[in-house]
């Protein structure tokens, strides 16, 4: 018997580590949350307290798979890894003879985001001279709104939120997806900290907090405007530090002049007085925090709303504080421990610049190629589109077409696996080893094998070393064993330690108050209020609200929200698992009851949900989790799910209209209709 120490890959900001248990046999027998893991502490989640279940199912894919029947059908023969490489390289040397290595695409995505996993494969694309993926489905434009105001996503160790006196989680939900912060916030809480969820849905992180409002979708820059106007007219804003460490006040100041209370009231669907109270708390109960993650950049104006979200701590100087400031993804602190051009090597490149590919538009990609050659082949690795991408219908289109060579490397038969040429097997995280960088806390996590790859399975960096050796390639880097790459990629870490504790600290200010002093690295040096920068790019200077282009209208009444509500699943990895699934509520139409009565509709009945994309056939589920106006589709489960291996699911519905900058979409900015079935 053993004891082995891990760290989960899944793309959730915790990065819990964890303990194998494995038997002299060599099979694991419990996986249990490391106790001395420091943020974490033991505990995992009701996803991966089940992860043997994921790792022995009976679903996994252990040896190499090949179409059979026309595509799409989900017919597959099991061939050798031999057959499966010889075919990919014959398939992929005509690609490149013939149209050029820019007619494949790796699209790759954080299924497993541990270093090698994610970034090893880089090597050989880049090699390759492979179409790249440009924008992404998460994080990049609330990195980039952030960075426009703060000239980086440095903000905040979240876990100083036990110091705060006002906290706002704001289009976070908290306990559900990054549910090992909450205990820092029930510290804060227990010292009188009072915990505010602005959120278009009821979440149970709402239900949780002692103040929930609840916004129109979108619509959260009018209510910042109006807070800034509060703050301005009632000299709430520290004028000390706003005239030391910021550029653009006066102007910012004339501009939220006429953003009463009243005037985002009518926008947001708030209550005036709320929005009142909650600008003079937010301006007088310091230290004041702003929490915020991911969801909220799935709009159209997702950048702007990060980019106006920082403002907010700056006017009333939360900076100074210890437990005051902005809080999101850490990664920009953790990244500081990793070495990103030694793992990715750009360098092989070679001075090329390949064709982008936007990574949320694959459906336009497949089927209106950009410019350059259209793509012929596509390599799925970590990434689920048939269910996580929108304008899922398109999507699935240009995967059916006859002259394209999909290739998918997973765990399971997922619906995008359905669609493909050749599986291949994906090991789970107990299998290979690895590391993570964390982007909810301020750590790095080391990931031993703890048991031999079932079957045929190979990890994500062994998937590339085989496609280098098939193809023929003889660049050396191609080959590197994980330790060589991992100690490349980590270079100023004592290994044999992280090896031996599972997990490391990374650096942060020792004050732990890391803008009390200004500094910002902007153009200007200081915190943008005014953004020339974005002025020159087209985009407004100052903080401005725009609503969504697809906005309900006459023939679309309905805001849609798809969010991911299910504390079984993560993202599209488990809804298929009878251990995670079947003990979720199906998914069905939430919609709130005085919409449900104007539409004739009773809890249980069968609803249509359409729009020029789709349209879904559901059970209605009478709620006040959304507010009239709003409904929302669970997201997460698979077309099986949805009624069979061809029906259309949550992302069918959904806008692939790309976010003001940043590179991400507009996923909930979708409008429908909805009617008895
Ligand atoms: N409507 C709607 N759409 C969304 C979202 C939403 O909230 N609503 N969220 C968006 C966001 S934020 C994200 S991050 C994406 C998530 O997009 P998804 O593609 O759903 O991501 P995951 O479910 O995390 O992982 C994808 C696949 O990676 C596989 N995998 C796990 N480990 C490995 C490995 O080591 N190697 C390989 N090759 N595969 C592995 C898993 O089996 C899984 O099938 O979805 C986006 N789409
Ligand atoms: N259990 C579980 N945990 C997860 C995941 C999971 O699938 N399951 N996924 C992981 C991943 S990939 C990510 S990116 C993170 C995401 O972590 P979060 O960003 O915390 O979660 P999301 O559910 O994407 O979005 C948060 C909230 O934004 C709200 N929202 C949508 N539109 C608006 C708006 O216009 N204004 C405001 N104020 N709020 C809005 C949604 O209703 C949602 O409740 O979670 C990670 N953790
Ligand atoms: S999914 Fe998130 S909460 Fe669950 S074990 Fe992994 S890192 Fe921790
Ligand atoms: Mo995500």
């Amino acid at each position: 018997m053993r004891l082995v120490l891990g760290t989960c890959h899944h793309d959730c900001p915790d990065s819990c580590g964890w303990q194998v248990t494995v038997d002299d046999d060599g099979r694991a027998i419990q996986l249990r949350g490391n106790p001395e893991h420091p943020y974490s502490a033991g505990e995992l989640c009701p996803k991966v307290n089940r992860y043997l279940g994921r790792v022995y199912s009976d679903e996994r894919v252990l040896h190499p798979l090949r179409r059979v029947g026309a595509k799409g059908e989900g017919r597959f023969e099991q061939i050798t890894w031999n057959d499966a490489l010889t075919e990919i390289a014959e398939r992929f040397h005509t690609i490149i003879d013939t149209h050029g290595a820019e007619a494949i695409l790796p699209y790759v995505s954080a299924g497993n985001q541990s270093l090698l996993a994610l970034m090893f494969g880089d090597r050989l694309w880049h090699h390759l001279g492979a179409s790249r993926l440009t924008g992404g489905l998460c994080g990049l434009v609330a990195g980039a709104g952030t960075a426009t105001t703060m000239g980086t996503g440095k903000g905040m160790d979240p876990s100083d939120l036990r110091h705060s006196r006002f906290i706002v989680l704001w289009g976070t939900n908290t306990r559900l997806t990054n549910r090992h912060l909450w205990p820092f916030i029930e510290e804060a809480r227990d010292s009188g900290a009072t915990v505010v969820v602005i959120d278009p849905i009821r979440t149970a992180t709402a239900e949780a907090a002692d103040w929930f409002l609840q916004p129109r979708p979108g619509t959260d820059v009018a209510l910042m405007l109006a807070m800034m106007h509060v703050l301005v007219r009632d000299g709430l804003v520290d004028r000390e530090w706003v005239d030391a460490h910021t550029v653009g006040f006066d102007d910012l100041a004339a501009h939220v002049a006429d953003w009463t209370p009243a005037r985002a009231a009518a926008i947001t669907g708030l209550d005036e007085g709320d929005i009142e109270t909650l600008a003079r708390r937010f301006g007088t109960e310091a230290p004041a925090a702003i929490r915020t993650l991911v969801g909220a950049e799935h709009h159209e104006h997702g950048a702007m709303f990060f980019r106006t979200l920082t403002c907010l701590p700056a006017l009333i100087g939360a900076w100074r504080h210890l437990g005051g400031g902005y809080a999101r993804s850490v990664s920009t602190w953790t990244n500081d421990v990793f070495d990103f051009a030694a793992l990715a090597r750009p360098d092989l490149l070679a001075g090329r610049s390949p064709r982008g590919v936007a990574m949320p538009q694959l459906g336009r990609a497949l089927t209106d190629p950009p410019l350059g050659p259209p793509l012929h082949a596509v390599v799925m690795i970590g990434v689920n589109p048939l269910v996580s991408v929108p304008e899922r219908e398109r999507v699935r289109a240009g995967l059916s077409r006859d002259d394209l060579f999909t290739v998918v490397h997973d765990q399971f038969v997922t619906d995008t696996a359905r669609d493909a040429d050749i599986v291949l097997p994906a090991t789970t995280q107990i299998e290979a080893v690895d590391a993570v960088t964390s982007w909810g806390s301020l750590h790095v996590g080391w990931n031993h094998a703890a048991i031999e790859p079932l079957g045929e399975a190979v990890s994500n960096s062994e998937l590339h070393r085989r496609l280098a050796r098939a193809l023929g390639c003889t660049e050396p880097a191609l080959f590197d064993d994980d330790l060589t790459a991992l100690r490349a990629a980590l270079p100023t870490l004592d290994l044999d330690a992280l090896q031996r504790d599972g997990f490391a600290d990374t650096p942060f200010p020792a004050d732990r108050r890391p803008w009390a002093d200004g500094g910002f690295p902007t153009p200007s040096g200081k915190l943008e209020l005014r953004s020339d920068a974005l002025a020159a790019l087209g985009a407004p200077a100052l903080p401005t609200y725009t609503p969504p282009t697809e906005a309900p209208s006459a023939e679309f009444p309905f805001a849609l929200l798809t969010p991911k509500q299910q504390m079984r699943f993560l993202n599209s990895s488990y809804s298929h698992l009878p251990q995670h699934g079947p003990l979720e509520p199906a998914p069905a139409l939430e919609v709130c009851a005085d919409d449900a009565a104007a539409l004739g509709l009773a809890d249980g009945d069968r609803a249509r949900v359409w729009n020029h994309r789709a349209e879904l056939d559901l059970p209605v589920r009478i709620t006040n989790r959304v507010r009239p106006g709003v409904v929302a589709v669970p997201w997460g489960w698979w077309a099986r799910h949805h009624g069979g291996p061809d029906a259309p699911v949550a992302n069918s519905l959904t806008s692939d209209a790309a976010t003001d900058w940043g590179g991400g979409v507009a996923f909930w900015d979708t409008a429908v209709a909805v009617a008895r079935a």
